[in-house]
């Protein structure tokens, strides 16, 4: 295979029309005489709904409809249960509309449908909810207590699901061992913070039956099966269109939201378009959430440093609702053993329901925390035994002939046995010392100090299951007429750059440049069958089903060409958009070769006439394609992936910390990540960048605060802290390349890798600065400047 585009650094090609403004996002969809929703939202936490008086707002002038539990038919009802676990029973999942109870401030109670925004925001203030607010109990560790308020009547002690996975023989190996460290550790509450909200709008067409909604999705085709389901219509009828999302980072993934139910259902009731667009204070309350975990994290070691043992201990708080049942818990309870050998684990999760908005995933899901957990214990017991912080990692580490490794009895989200497949472990911690020069670190932090400045180095390692299945298609078509390539997929994009990627794969098989392979995804019209973007997935899933079509089209084609210039087809070669024989002038244009197999095709079809100077197409004289084989270039092919593969890296940080303002600053960032074969290094480095801005957030600034009555305080972006361009340091990125041995392209996901150990990273930092003033250990993210002066002042 040609190499020539996939790793080449192309530029972004949809880049040039968002800058420009012209992405079309849901907003931007033209609806003429569409209606406009606004939701009555939950006040209280936990509450008693006694009775809804809709008839002030129903009366409002302009109002087309307000909705309750009572007046949605098939739509009251609990949404499924997206990944059941046997160690769940009777799992709870949200209403579109609340009945009966409330369970979160935000929850939709009531939907308003009117002229515009204004008017449903009126409407929806005359709405009048007869609440008895319940008590609450907010905090995770106090949720759990027998005296705790229950969030649902159905689960004692708000437990919604508790597990045990063990892999090796922990209780032997722990009886044996020499040290023991122990940290407890506790990572908040965040939120994704996408530039656009959600979005939703829809049209029903009476006449043929079909609806079309736009949403600002993830998962179009999925939403579009559980819409046709619940609303009872032929997929066929149903079209789901994701156009341009203004990020997603897992938040736009749930199946379902109120609206992407409630707004269909309205244009159908109403028979005219209506349109939902969440502001930036609904995203906070409404859309969903992630991370909160406390874990109590054991390691079992040698005098030597050489781990024998891990033991970890969580909570996770689930919020009101689990759709997504314990698959982040779950993620993280797999991933605690990072990259190291630890042959014997157990860990076990206990998931809580909080009368807080629902968690499901965040780009991460569950692994900076495990990273937190298991980084700031490695740390710990580097100090406890006398040990450097890279030897000790050198001395755990697993090597590179142990691959695969196999952490049987803990199984990962795919319901798999963990199998880390490859990795250069060892050479990463290597070069992320040479290029943070760590050998001279202690004196350059010497001398600093001298001059009254704190400087301390941070790293961590983390390891990441990537690629998910069930599984994703690719249908190619070499277009008949201007040769051009489309490549419809059933994924869709929210900034990951899939058009330039999938293209660049595409673009060696065919032997066409990059620029005329043309993406169609985000539309189910354009692909039948596949499953969401999340998991970072889609290089691995989507892109090896793309290359599995495109190496069809590349066999037709060479086919095909080969028949025409009456060649041995070992003597084809595809390049510059034609068909050529090896080292002659002789070729045929691939749409020229598109249209031959068709000749009514071909009678109109100019250019290809004009092509055939090269060489006669042989259509008259037989058959252009091989017994078997079918007319035009087109093909498509599913990829299925075995078992998640493993990407990894390890990021380190020198931080300046100010005792006095107890505020951080990170002088350099560096990053060495491994994602396997990379298709689009530029793109693969925007990802990790971006993931690393979002990681800083999480470690120095963004928690999600609720006061002790379950309200949202900070609610906007002047209280909740996302990191400006000024926050986020210069990172330098170093890449390794180790192969997946799983996939034919041997590539590994990237899109959650930045964010998962920069906590950590920071922690580590932090700590080895303050370390002279015996500040002691920092053991919880965001890591604050309130937490910095705390600890000096407790010093
Ligand atoms: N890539 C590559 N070579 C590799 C691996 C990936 O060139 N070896 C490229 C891919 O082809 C793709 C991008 O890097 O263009 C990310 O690939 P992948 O890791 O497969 O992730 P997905 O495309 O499946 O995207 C999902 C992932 C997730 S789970 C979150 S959360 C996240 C993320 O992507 N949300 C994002 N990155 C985001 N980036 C933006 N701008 N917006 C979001 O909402």
């Amino acid at each position: 295979m040609s190499t020539r585009a996939f790793g080449a650094r192309v530029q972004r090609n949809i880049d040039p029309q968002l800058l420009r403004g012209e992405g079309s996002f849901v907003d931007d969809i033209p609806l003429a005489g569409a209606l406009h929703v606004a939701f009555v939202r939950s006040p209280f936490a936990r509450a008693r709904i006694n009775a809804i008086d809709i008839s002030a707002a129903a009366a409002h002038p302009g109002v087309a409809a307000v909705y309750t539990c009572d007046t949605i038919g098939e739509l009251d009802r609990e949404m499924p249960l997206l990944i059941p676990h046997p160690s769940m029973k009777d799992a709870r999942t949200q209403r579109p509309l609340a009945r009966g109870d409330a369970y979160y401030v935000g929850q939709t109670v009531a939907m308003v449908v009117a002229v515009d925004r204004y008017t449903a925001e009126d409407a929806a203030a005359l709405v009048d909810v007869d609440y008895d607010p319940l008590d609450v109990e907010i905090e995770l560790e106090k949720a759990i207590l027998d005296e705790a308020p229950l969030v649902h009547e159905t689960h004692p002690n708000n437990v919604a699901a508790h597990f045990v996975q063990v892999s090796g023989h922990p209780d032997k190996a722990i009886a044996g061992a020499e040290h023991v460290t122990r940290v407890k550790v506790r990572v908040d509450r965040s939120t994704a913070a996408p530039m656009e909200c959600r979005a939703v709008a829809a049209t029903f067409d009476r006449v043929t039956g079909e609806l079309t909604v736009w949403d600002g999705t993830q998962a179009p085709i999925s939403v579009r099966g559980g819409l046709a389901s619940i609303l009872k219509l032929d997929e066929d009828k149903v079209r789901v269109i994701a156009p341009h999302v203004g990020g997603g980072f897992g938040q736009k993934v749930l199946l379902f939201y109120p609206d992407e139910l409630l707004v269909p259902y309205a244009a159908m009731q109403l028979g005219r378009p209506v349109k939902y667009i969440e502001d930036r204070r609904e995203n906070f309350v409404g859309s969903s959430q992630e991370r909160t975990q406390i874990h109590t994290i054991e390691l079992y070691a040698k005098k030597t440093g050489e781990v024998v043992a891990l033991r970890d201990s969580f909570l996770h708080d689930t919020g009101a609702f689990i759709p997504y049942g314990i698959a982040i818990a779950q993620v993280a309870s797999t991933s605690i053993a990072g990259p190291y050998r630890i042959p014997n684990i157990w860990v076990e999760f206990t998931a809580v329901y909080t009368p807080t908005v629902p968690i499901t995933p965040y780009r991460g899901c569950g692994r900076p925390q495990a990273c937190f957990a298991i980084e700031r214990a490695m740390d710990q017991l580097a100090d406890e035994l006398g040990l450097d912080r890279f030897e000790i990692r050198r001395r755990n580490l697993i090597a590179d002939a142990e691959f695969p490794v196999l952490r049987d009895g803990l199984l990962f989200a795919d319901g798999l046995a963990v199998s880390l497949d490859s990795g250069q472990y060892g050479k990463a911690l290597e070069m992320l010392a040479e290029r943070l020069d760590v050998d001279n670190f202690a004196a350059e932090q010497e001398k600093a100090r001298r001059e009254g400045k704190h400087l301390g180095l941070g790293m961590a390692f983390y390891v990441e299951g990537t690629g998910l299945g069930p599984y994703e298609g690719g249908h190619i078509k070499i277009h008949p007429i201007t040769g051009k390539v489309y490549v419809n997929t059933g994924l869709t994009s929210q900034g990951q750059g899939h058009d330039t990627v999938f293209a660049q794969i595409v673009a060696d098989q065919l032997g066409v440049k990059v620029e005329d392979v043309i993406l169609v995804e985000g539309d189910t019209k354009a692909f039948d069958w596949g499953v969401a973007t999340f998991a970072s997935r889609a290089a691995v899933v989507s892109g090896n089903a793309i290359h599995k079509s495109a190496l069809i089209v590349r066999q037709k084609t060479l086919t095909a060409a080969a028949n025409m210039l009456e060649a041995d087809i070992g003597d084809i070669e595809l390049r510059d958009g034609a068909a050529w024989v090896k080292g002659t002038d002789r070729a045929v244009p691939l749409a020229a070769i598109a249209t031959a197999t068709n000749p009514l095709r071909y009678a109109f079809n100019e250019a290809a006439k004009a092509a055939t100077q090269f060489a006669p197409a042989s259509r008259h004289d037989g058959p252009a394609l091989a017994e078997g084989q079918h007319p035009g270039l087109e093909a498509t092919d599913y990829y299925s992936p075995a078992c998640a593969t493993w990407a990894y890296g390890v990021h380190g940080a020198i931080l300046e910390v100010d005792p006095e303002l107890c505020s951080v600053k990170v002088k350099r960032y560096v990053c060495i990540h491994d994602c396997g074969n990379m298709i689009n290094p530029m793109i693969v480095e925007g990802q990790v960048m971006g993931g690393i801005a979002q990681g800083i957030g999480g470690a120095m600034y963004e928690r999600i605060e609720f006061d002790s009555d379950g309200n949202l305080v900070n609610a906007n972006f002047v209280d909740f802290l996302v990191p400006y361009a000024t926050e986020v340091p210069q990172v330098e990125i170093l890449h390794l390349e180790t192969p997946s041995p799983l996939n034919p392209l041997g590539v590994k996901g990237v899109g959650e890798a930045g964010c998962i150990p920069v906590g950590a990273v920071i922690a580590s930092g932090v700590e080895d600065a303050l370390r002279p003033f015996g500040a002691g250990r920092f053991h919880q993210v965001p890591l604050t400047p309130s937490m910095i002066h705390a600890a000096l002042a407790a010093a």
